[in-house]
């Protein structure tokens, strides 16, 4: 495999006006006629071969204006079909055969259980039939699905039904046409013995709107949900955006297996059943905000991807990175804002950096990839999203909404690029964008090192601020970026009034305590004056930008930020910030051979925290709820490298001196933060349930006894959010026998429901000690996994490898072995999952000593396989460079 190059891009030599597909399906096989309207595009160069996109298709038949073309006219690659001579407007008939059922990919065409149905981005559609898969090439689909009435009677496809027949052999087809030209990306179709769930939404502009979730009979139930976030997304985007929707049926179908969380297929969304289905009983507080935000996400796909599309795959985050955005505020408007943009940094600085830090970091437009499957990563969708944020942060909402308002009236029907987004946004703004279009291509996490310096005499503040990026493969030398820099100064009664020398204070916010320093230069000093007394800086509020930040605060500094601060993120940062400091200590006192011994600063800052009852839970819980183990290692691995073992003892010596210092409190926080109220997935209720389960937790360490509590909550809980935290507390901290007794209860109450069997699955996998390994093996042969189904794999496979990093990084090597079999067993079968789960392999040289080879060995032997997928050898590749 090789790669491609964003600078290499040529628009494409044919253009397609119409394309009409009529799908039999069968049991063993299914027949694709596709007829395409195609002309020569006047932009392209002349005299071009005609080239179509096919994979694994068997073709029937060609003809070209009517005429079976010849076996010499026409030729075949295994991902090619070459017409030689063509005119320049015609149309090209195919017939194909191709086999759903044999798809394992689930890419094009295939079967989930009993239904079918289709994922086509990014280049899906080329398994479907033979076409000009590239988002640049869009056209007015007409689909007809004909297939068994009995097993199949409801058939969807993109846009408005037009007709139906009910045909003599036990058969049924339904014609479909939407009249919105779309790339080949967007296509879909499903065919199944599915329920619907209906609803109606009138948009601003009266169009009555037909909303449907069509599932398997057995989960009706679980609809109500992704319905109400569905017609909230649709009013929110009139609202904040001023998006109407287009047409006058919006359906979504959930599908047990998908590669993904959902799909955005215009007019036609196709779920992971795991993103749309929630009830209270099955749904954790977390799952219901989950479905909430994808149904969002992919409704506001609809103008931003779907009206406006991409031009090639190298600008997926004009669509991602834009939509995450647009789905973030949303969320923060339906929900807690400091609690959603916690959540959102915390992926940003735990996974994302570690991506930018690692073999396969790449700037949030790549130049260029072996498999764009690769590229739908957490850099393009949230670093993406964060980089919208900073544009939303530089102009302002009301200019930035005006910038929206012009990109979409510009390129409405068209496929662009990130650089026709940043011209939408300076044209309509004003504001000159050209040195922070650096963010688009260049990778890495840049650095911003701060130091403070008062002068008292003068009453004037200093902040020094350098930024710089650690090179990246293929980027040795960086450029500085335009970083937005939110700050305050935290005096002792307070925020301080901000003065910057020769400026006058900003007019946006009508608030003189707060900044957005526009840091330009690798070094830069920023001068405030008439600062009174010496303050405590408050930098990077609300996450202004996705950089490291480097300030050496004192931890007296960290409570202060902590626990008076304005800006929430700031102090759950210190929160965080000071804990970390704390881990580090006690993890170099551990390696050190002594007893390890925890701060009584941060122990009471904490029980502070617990005891004020005015404080919203949800974020009390978020600022005591400690950095992980993962994100631990990825900071060690900056110093030097990772020992696994260490930070592991040294958070759980950190999290038992809490839990014991503080007992009465947590005790406390538990009893007071009962819900009362019948379930509601609503912020009060969320965030009580939050900070209890997180007491609980504490509580199960402070002393043996409270594990009752969990039982007790595990035995009475009546919903999922309080079961599974009490399953969670018994299998990490109860004895085996206890353990045992809560996971074959809970597989027995819930073992016709699937999804909550993946979350026994992904609980197991996390369970400590040595017999973890040989237990996950176990589970691969139980009746409840399945490697076919990639929500499985997931929780049970994921959850192993990133959720018990003791037992992954086993000295013996066998968590890495292990990992490696399954990767070697999908390699072929799922390619996008397989190469996913190499992800943890991937950062092998953050782990010292011998887990690092170790884990570089099981990415030689892989790499050594015949027949890799280029999924799979890209990222091998790269790691091993
Ligand atoms: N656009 C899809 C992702 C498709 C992934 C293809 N491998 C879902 C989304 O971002 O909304
Ligand atoms: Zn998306």
């Amino acid at each position: 495999p090789s790669a491609i190059y964003l600078k290499d891009y040529r628009p494409p030599a044919f253009l397609i006006q119409r394309t009409r597909l009529a799908f039999d399906l069968y049991e063993d096989h299914a027949l694709v006629a596709a007829t395409l309207h195609i002309r020569r595009n006047p932009a392209a160069e002349p005299g071009e071969a005609l080239v179509l996109h096919g994979q694994e298709l068997e073709l029937l038949s060609i003809a070209l204006d009517g005429r079976e073309l010849a076996g010499q006219e026409y030729s075949l690659t295994d991902d090619t079909l070459q017409v030689a001579s063509v005119p320049d407007q015609f149309t090209l008939t195919t017939r194909t055969r191709i086999r759903p059922q044999d798809n394992t990919s689930l890419e094009g065409l295939y079967k989930s259980r009993t239904m079918f149905c289709t994922q086509c981005e990014a280049e899906g559609f080329r398994k479907i039939t033979y076409y000009l898969d590239r988002p640049d090439v869009m056209a007015e689909f007409e689909v007809s699905v004909e297939a068994d009435r009995a097993r199949y009677p409801v058939l969807l496809s993109n846009g408005n039904l037009v007709g139906s027949e009910v045909l003599d052999n036990g058969r049924h087809r339904a014609d479909w046409h939407d009249p919105f030209p779309k790339p080949a990306y967007l296509f879909a179709l499903v065919a199944g013995d599915l329920r619907s769930v209906e609803d109606s939404f009138t948009t601003c502009g009266g169009r009555e709107v037909n909303l449907r979730i069509f599932v398997e009979e057995k989960d009706l139930d679980k609809c109500d949900h992704a319905m109400l976030s569905l017609k909230k997304s649709m009013r929110w985007d009139e609202e904040v955006y001023g998006r109407e929707y287009d047409l006058d049926i919006f359906n979504i179908v959930a599908v047990d297996d998908f590669n993904m969380g959902a799909m955005e297929n215009k007019s036609l969304n196709i779920f992971n059943s795991s993103c749309v289905l929630c009830s209270p009983a099955t749904t954790t507080d977390k799952g219901f905000q989950t479905v909430e935000a994808i149904v969002a996400h992919e409704y506001f796909h609809n103008w931003s991807g779907n009206r406006v599309t991409c031009r090639d795959w190298f600008q997926l985050s004009l669509k991602e990175g834009f939509t995450v955005f647009r789905d973030a505020e949303f969320s923060a408007d339906m929900g807690s804002r400091t609690v959603k943009r916690v959540e959102d940094a915390t992926v940003m600085r735990t996974a994302q950096f570690a991506e930018d830090a690692g073999p396969m970091a790449h700037p949030i437009r790549p130049d260029s990839f072996i498999e764009i499957s690769n590229f739908y990563t957490l850099t393009v969708y949230e670093k993406g999203a964060e980089v919208v944020r900073m544009i939303h942060t530089l102009l302002a909402a009301e200019a930035f909404r005006k910038g929206s308002d012009l990109y979409f009236e510009r390129h409405d029907g068209q496929a662009v690029t990130c650089e026709d987004f940043v011209v939408a946004m300076e044209d309509a703004s004003g504001v000159d964008l050209g040195q922070f279009r650096r963010w688009y291509s260049q990778a890495g996490t840049p650095v911003l090192s701060v130091n403070g310096e008062y002068d008292a005499d003068a009453e004037r503040y200093r902040l020094h601020v350098r930024q710089s990026c650690p090179p990246t493969p293929g980027q040795a030398d960086k450029q500085p970026l335009l970083i937005p820099l939110a700050m305050g100064l935290l005096g002792d009664a307070g925020n301080l009034p901000l003065q910057l020398a020769g400026q006058a204070p900003d007019p946006e916010t009508g608030d003189n305590t707060h900044l957005v320093l526009r840091v330009t230069e690798a070094e830069q000093t920023f001068v405030f004056e008439d600062v009174r007394e010496p303050p405590v800086p408050s930098l990077l509020r609300g996450f202004s930008a996705p950089v490291r930040l480097e300030y050496a605060y004192s931890r007296g500094e960290l409570c202060a930020l902590m626990s008076r601060d304005d800006d929430g993120f700031v102090r759950w940062d210190a929160a965080q910030q000071l804990a970390l400091s704390v881990l580090e200590e006690v993890e170099g006192q551990i390696l050190g051979g002594d007893a390890p011994v925890v701060d009584p600063l941060f122990l009471d800052a904490c029980t502070v925290l617990l005891e004020d009852a005015s404080l919203d839970p949800a974020m009390v819980a978020e600022m005591l709820r400690l950095p992980g183990e993962g994100y631990m290692a990825e900071l060690a691995a900056r110093r030097g490298g990772a020992r696994v073992e260490s930070i592991h003892l040294a958070r759980e010596a950190v999290l038992k001196a809490l839990a014991e210092h503080a007992e009465n409190a947590w005790l406390d926080t538990y009893r007071r933060n009962v819900v009362s109220e019948p379930y509601a997935p609503e912020a009060t209720q969320v965030a009580a349930r939050s900070l209890r389960n997180l007491s609980l937790e504490y509580l199960a360490l402070a002393r043996p006894e409270h594990i009752a509590l969990a039982r007790a909550q595990f035995a009475s809980a009546g919903n999922m959010t309080d079961q599974l935290a009490a399953l969670r507390v018994i299998s990490q901290r109860g004895s085996d026998a206890q353990r045992d007794e809560a996971l074959d209860s809970f597989y027995r109450q819930w073992q016709s429901e699937t999804l909550v069997v993946n979350q026994w699955l992904q609980v197991q996998a996390a369970v400590p000690g040595e017999q973890a390994l040989a237990r996950v093996r176990g589970l691969l042969e139980h009746a409840a996994f399945d490697l076919r189904n990639p929500n499985k794999v997931r929780a049970l496979v994921g959850g192993f490898a990133n959720g018990n990093p003791l037992q992954f990084h086993r000295a013996d090597g066998g968590g890495y072995g292990f990992l490696g079999e399954i990767i070697e067993a999908l390699n072929i079968r799922n390619p996008q999952i397989a190469s996913r789960l190499l992800t943890p392999l991937t950062r092998w040289r953050n782990y010292a000593g011998e887990q690092g080879v170790k884990m570089r060995a099981e990415l030689e032997r892989l790499a050594a396989l015949p027949d890799l997928s280029p999924d799979v050898f890209e990222v091998l590749s790269k790691s091993l460079e």
